[in-house]
């Protein structure tokens, strides 16, 4: 998508550990200070179908069962961003999967030490993106 295009968004969760840690406030703080607007904001539990929705293209595979089980094992914040390239955005400020590895300065490399209790999921693309908000946020479709 070129910089001249309409703003794109993102389906962002604040995982259930952030929410555990006290982190939500810093994360959000970081996508607003970058600019990014918040079109959507929900306070709720992931139950054991929307998981396997959202996370359909890893149900099969070995780490699903325990992340299924962390994800809905407490609140997260759901929300959806938007702004010029933000997919993109988002990705580069949460940083590479596994905490351990990632960047320094990135959401996950500064404040998470797990390859799965990692604080944020964002869309890796505009077609997930488009999937994920239908699924969190069916209103905005
Ligand atoms: P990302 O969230 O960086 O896009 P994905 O989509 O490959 O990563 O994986 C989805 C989620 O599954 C990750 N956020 C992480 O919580 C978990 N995950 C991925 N790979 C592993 C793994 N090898 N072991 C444990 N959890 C994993």
């Amino acid at each position: 998508m070129s910089s001249n295009s309409p703003d794109e968004r993102s389906l962002v969760l604040i995982k259930p550990d952030a929410v555990r840690r006290g982190l939500v406030g810093e994360v959000l703080s970081r996508f607003e200070r970058k600019g990014l607007r918040i079109d959507a904001m929900v306070h709720r539990t992931m139950d054991a179908a929307l998981a396997d929705a959202h996370y359909a293209e890893h149900v099969d595979k070995a780490f699903y069962p325990p992340l299924k089980d962390f994800m809905t094992g407490g609140p997260l914040v759901a929300l959806v961003l938007s702004g010029d390239q933000v997919i993109d955005v988002v990705r580069g400020l949460v940083g590479a999967t596994d905490g351990r590895r990632a960047a320094a300065g990135t959401i996950r490399g500064d404040l998470s030490l797990s390859n799965r209790e990692n604080l944020v999921h964002a869309s890796d693309s505009t077609d997930s993106a488009k999937r994920e908000i239908g699924l969190w946020f069916p209103e905005l479709g």
